[in-house]
């Protein structure tokens, strides 16, 4: 009786790595991940299915206050300012300069403690953006300036803020300095405020990292390339 013979081929194998890393990614997705604004490198701020600014009443309701520090009222209608507005001429009769930015994330799933935000902004070559900070999380009525948490951009990027500076930052929310990540899930929502020759690219909100995620990545890749070997 002849013996029979098992024949593993090797596009089987490669198919069945592909598989399994594929299903290894599929749990990397299970990342609650929001983005605002498009990732374009501060192009166009027209692209309204993508660059739409939403805020939260009371934000919005201080964002255009008048008076004493109300750039938007005073030099821009009353709007705040859009996403990408990096260039003068994205700005109206004055421009980008003294235009202040905010954005809520609204209907927030619950944060986990390493939760962060992640936000593409830049400085103008209008007035002054040396003196432009971000903060997080407005808690006043709409006539009040007070947030949860702030930072000079100056800070956050160790160096000075001045036309033409372009820094991606990270944000802990439930660590250090920062640490509002209880503020966050109790409202379930979150503000961002960035001052006022500032653009901004996106806002990305990472709200669920799932453990282990980088080590089964990385069996994933192993086990793939294991079999492209033989
Ligand atoms: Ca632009
Ligand atoms: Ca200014
Ligand atoms: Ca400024
Ligand atoms: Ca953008």
């Amino acid at each position: 009786m002849q013996n029979a013979r098992i024949v593993t081929n090797p596009k089987s194998i490669l198919i069945l790595a592909g598989a399994l890393a594929a299903c290894m990614t599929g749990v990397a997705t299970a990342n609650t991940t929001i983005l605002a604004g498009d990732m374009d490198n501060f192009g166009n701020t027209n692209n309204a299915r993508v660059d739409t600014v939403v805020t939260r009443r009371a934000f919005g309701t201080w964002l255009s206050r008048s008076g004493a520090g109300g750039n938007n009222t005073a030099f821009h209608g009353g709007l705040s300012m859009p996403f990408d507005a990096d260039q003068f001429s994205e700005g109206g009769s004055n421009g980008n300069s003294n235009w202040e930015f905010g954005y809520t994330f609204i209907s927030l799933p619950m944060l986990t403690k390493d939760a962060e935000l992640r936000i593409r902004v830049k400085g103008n070559n209008s007035d002054i953006p040396s003196n432009d900070a971000i903060e997080l999380q407005y808690t006043g009525d709409g006539t009040n300036s007070s947030f949860l948490w702030g930072s000079s951009l100056a800070t956050l990027n160790g160096s000075p803020w001045n036309s033409g500076s372009t820094a991606t930052f990270t944000i802990k929310l439930g660590a250090g300095g920062a640490n509002i990540l209880n503020a966050i899930n109790t409202r379930g929502y979150l503000d961002v405020y960035v001052e006022d020759d500032t653009a901004v690219d996106w806002i990305e909100l990472n709200t669920v990292p799932t453990p282990g995620t980088a080590s089964l990545l990385g069996l994933g890749g192993m086990v793939a390339m294991r079999r492209r070997r033989r």
